[in-house]
């Protein structure tokens, strides 16, 4: 990586910055009636239309170079040949080989990690299946008719969100039939509680989904549930209701759980990228095995477009890099997921973890604290919720914060002309947030109304809309398991596209790691008020809270 090529091409985009400063959107698009086709790319049939950001294409040129000089190309076949690049856990980042579909070796240390891939896929066929033909069974003879994936994180966020997105491909059980898929991740015993109140042990599987299987929420609630198994079946049910996805196979043999039912995966798969490992069994229970592939091979089809297309046409580049001039060079510190498909409700929060977990670090790969922004604050919710909420600043608030839309052509609820309306809401956001309304329209607008002249300037000025703010959007035929898969691969190529331009690791975590020591640290404090508080090394706050903690604990 040539360093002072990188600062010299951000220093021309700033300048870029400088050159647009008085620039309009809405000026732009009045004078280029192209705009939308030379701003927008294709995978297949979705579209990413990126016309709605304040760039030119000199400026998009320069983003261009920057992706070439910061070598994305090189850092991307480095990834795919399996070099080692998550270095501070000396591990490769292989969560494409999950999902190939191609006949080539893909080795790791010289070894084809393939056959293993497909062994796995097959087992996680052949389970599922017969899970949900009542194949297999509980130990009273009963059919599963619930599933209990026990997971946080990585091992749980991935799962649920396509779990709900794809709800309308579970058909064989879905809405009508029995198998029902569960999510408990929370250390408050309300989420299990509250899974667990309404379900019989006797048709309930659990599957205990973590990567080390050692994760403290995980094992405490896999702990409660075998109790609760327990407590009405005897110890013996442990075998026939209890199910691991690990690479921690000892630990799991140590919980109670047979051979037969322990789905590995591999130390190349990141817990954030793991939904197309052994970590989907519950996608694939929820909506059969062949939507699960299905699933795998839209992102594949993403990872080729990836791998094959030039920089220009390709969806992830372009969509990090105008994260970059968003985060570096206009200085937006956050970004808004707004899916117009009330099924990916749970995808903001997936992509959360997806981007800050990777993005969110302040230290580049040589060791030195960086000297820019990196990752940005991603956060969202389905629209048309959020217009009824939070879109307020996004249209006039003093925070400009850059939007994805997302958006399917065809629903799967044909009810009325309600999916005509979602589409149309979505449109009419990033078109506001793009036009916005000056002093003028709104003058006319209110003198329209009939508003008195004296009137009309007073209440004006609250109804301005500056307009100029930035978005993407992304439309797709329909929210199916291809197209979910596709999307997926498409922000996790993004965000490493974005972590080789900032020059950190985007597959370590070790922010998350101080919170849990501490809470280790803490417990004996919490469940016993006789180990006084300023025993531990503890700072005034924290001790003052643990007093009052115990003051009010009945
Ligand atoms: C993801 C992170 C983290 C992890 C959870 C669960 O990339 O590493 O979210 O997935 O902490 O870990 P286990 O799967 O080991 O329980």
């Amino acid at each position: 990586m040539d360093e002072a090529k990188i600062s010299k091409t951000f220093a021309q985009l700033f300048t870029h910055k400088k050159r647009l400063s008085e620039a309009h959107m809405r000026d732009m698009f009045a004078q280029d009636e192209s705009r939308f086709s030379s701003f927008s790319a294709f995978c297949g049939d979705l579209l990413l239309d990126y016309s709605k950001n304040c760039l030119d294409e000199p400026a998009m040129a320069d983003l261009f170079s920057l992706a070439r000089i910061a070598g994305v190309e090189k850092y991307r076949d480095d990834m795919w040949a399996a070099k080692p690049i998550n270095f501070t856990e000396d591990r490769s980042v292989l969560h494409m080989a999950l999902r190939y579909q191609g006949k080539s070796a893909v080795l790791v240390d010289g070894e084809d990690v393939m056959p293993a891939v497909k062994q796995v896929l097959n087992n996680i066929r052949e389970f599922s299946q017969k899970i949900r033909s009542g194949g297999i069974i509980g130990s009273t003879g009963k059919k599963f008719t619930d599933i209990v994936s026990i997971g946080i994180g990585g091992s749980d966020l991935g799962p649920a969100m396509v779990t709900a997105a794809l709800a309308p491909y579970a058909n064989d059980h879905w809405p009508n039939e029995n198998l029902r898929v569960h999510y408990v991740s929370n250390v408050d015993g309300a989420d299990l509680g509250d899974t667990l109140k309404a379900l019989n042990p006797a048709n309930t599987m659990f599957i205990v989904a973590s990567k080390t299987f050692t994760t403290d929420e995980t094992m405490t609630n896999a702990a409660s549930a075998r109790d609760w198994l327990i407590s009405s079946l005897g110890k013996e049910a442990i075998a026939a209701h209890f199910t691991a996805i690990s690479t921690n196979i000892a630990a799991c043999r140590a919980f109670g759980i047979k051979e037969a039912r322990i789905f590995g995966f591999w130390d190349w798969v990141g817990g954030r990228y793991s939904v197309w490992s052994a970590i989907g069994l519950p996608v694939a229970l929820a909506i059969g095995f062949e939507s699960f592939e299905k699933f795998l091979m839209g992102a594949a089809e993403m990872d080729s477009h990836f791998l094959q297309t030039p920089i220009e046409k390709n969806l992830p580049v372009i969509l990090a890099l105008i994260g970059i001039w968003h985060r570096n060079i206009c200085d937006f510190s956050t970004l808004a997921i707004l899916p117009y498909d009330q099924r990916m409700s749970r995808f903001p929060a997936y992509l959360q973890q997806l981007d800050m977990e990777s993005n969110g670090k302040r230290t580049t790969l040589r060791g030195k604290t960086t000297s820019y922004a990196t990752g940005p604050i991603v956060w969202g919710e389905p629209g048309t919720n959020g217009q009824h909420a939070f879109y307020q600043l996004l249209h006039q608030g003093t925070d400009i914060v850059p939007c994805d839309f997302l958006i399917a052509a065809n629903p799967d609820e044909h009810m009325g002309n309600h999916h005509a309306k979602l589409v149309a809401n979505c449109f009419a956001q990033s078109k506001a947030l793009m036009t916005g309304k000056d002093i003028d329209q709104v003058m006319a607008e209110l003198k329209g109304q009939g508003m008195d002249a004296q009137k009309a300037k007073k209440i004006a000025p609250h109804k301005v809309f500056p307009g100029n703010r930035p978005s993407n959007t992304i439309v797709y035929k329909q929210l199916d398991p291809e197209t979910l898969g596709a999307l997926i691969a498409l922000y996790e190529h993004k965000i490493f596209v974005q972590g080789v331009i900032w020059g950190i690791n985007s597959f370590d975590q070790w922010g998350v790691e101080l919170g849990k020591q501490l809470a280790k640290d803490l417990l004996p404090l919490v469940l016993d008020s006789s180990k006084k508080s300023g025993e531990a090394e503890n700072d005034s706050s924290t001790n003052g809270l643990l007093d009052y903690f115990h003051k009010l604990k009945t």
